[in-house]
């Protein structure tokens, strides 16, 4: 392997926990090793490395903890994906692209596929989205493929969606999942030659790590504070209707006040959160496959 990490080829899989980040990794690298979700809980906790080479070419794959995690908030999420973007911006380590990996097996879910897909428009920013390759997974869980190839063009067609990402030179492939099929898809990365600079990577240095003052930032934020305006909203029409000592009603608006208060919590996480150059040696050398260790766990400081 590389000694130089300059050397090698950096690409980040990103995409919502369950999409088959980890899976993708493994079928590329032919490792047995790699944690993969089988239940509902999630399996990539921090962000961790994996490497391969193609065409003489040293590829390091990163693998990320996913949106709608089980165990951790977007908050959190997004705290652990600027650090390691400042991490590697700060020591000059460019990605050469970013796979984001979309499961089209079930319909999107109202608002929650739109807002995710947002953020991560925000993370990249429009000049990166030439870099960027969407691949559609879960093609076999799909009863006819046609399904599958109406919501791809759905998707590509609304600018909630791909749209904006495609017209900006994305590209948007179906993933087999098998290991031809996801060394075909690093191979239009290497292919598509040059490295980026991610817009987050670029706010995250303007503000001195300052998660919350960046475009994703910015944008969790509002969709938080969307959440937590509809939740008192439900709260309070509850509490008016709520004159008597109905049990059922006295329950609904207890877990009304919860998820206030988890949404609340979330938005002051988000306001800490910094991303922290703790630790860039382990990680710098993970990167060049120097550490044997491929979980390198990266600290996101929650002042
Ligand atoms: N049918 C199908 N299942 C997949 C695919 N990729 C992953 N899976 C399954 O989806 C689940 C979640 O995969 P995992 O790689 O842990 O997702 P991650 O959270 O994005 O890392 C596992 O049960 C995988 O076996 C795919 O392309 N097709
Ligand atoms: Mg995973």
């Amino acid at each position: 392997m590389a000694r130089n990490p300059k050397d090698v080829i950096l690409i980040a899989v990103l995409g919502v926990t369950g999409a088959g980040k980890t899976t993708f990794i493994s079928k590329a690298t032919g490792r047995t090793d790699l944690k993969i979700g089988h239940g509902l809980s999630s399996c990539t906790q921090d962000i961790s490395v994996a490497h391969l080479e193609m065409q003489g070419k040293k590829i390091a794959l990163i693998d990320t903890p996913g949106f709608d995690d089980t165990n951790k908030t977007d908050a959190e999420v997004l705290g652990l994906i600027a650090t390691y973007m400042a991490d590697t911006y700060a020591q000059d380590m460019l990605l050469s692209g970013i796979i984001l990996l979309q499961p089209i097996n079930t319909n999107r879910v109202q608002g929650s596929e739109r807002k995710r897909t947002r953020l991560f428009e925000k993370v990249c920013g429009p000049g990166a989205f030439s870099k960027v390759i969407i691949a559609t997974t879960m093609w076999s869980d799909l009863q006819s493929q046609s399904t599958g190839s109406q919501r791809v063009e759905e998707r590509q067609n609304s600018k909630d969606f791909w749209g904006n990402m495609v017209n900006h030179g994305a590209k948007i492939v179906k993933h087999d999942n098998n290991p031809q099929s996801a060394r075909k898809i690093i191979n239009m990365v290497v292919s598509n030659a040059g490295k980026v600079v991610l817009q987050m990577q670029r706010e995250l240095a303007q503000s001195d790590g300052q998660v919350s003052s960046t475009s994703a930032g910015r944008q969790l934020d509002s969709d938080l504070s969307e959440t937590s305006s509809k939740l008192l909203a439900e709260l309070q029409a509850l509490q008016k209707e709520s004159t008597g000592n109905m049990v059922s009603l006295r329950e609904e608006i207890q877990e009304l006040k919860e998820k206030l208060q988890h949404t609340e919590n979330e938005k002051r996480t988000l306001k800490r959160s910094r991303a922290s150059l703790e630790g860039p040696a382990a990680w710098i050398s993970a990167l060049a496959g120097v550490t044997s260790l491929a979980m390198v766990p990266l600290a996101c400081v929650i002042l």
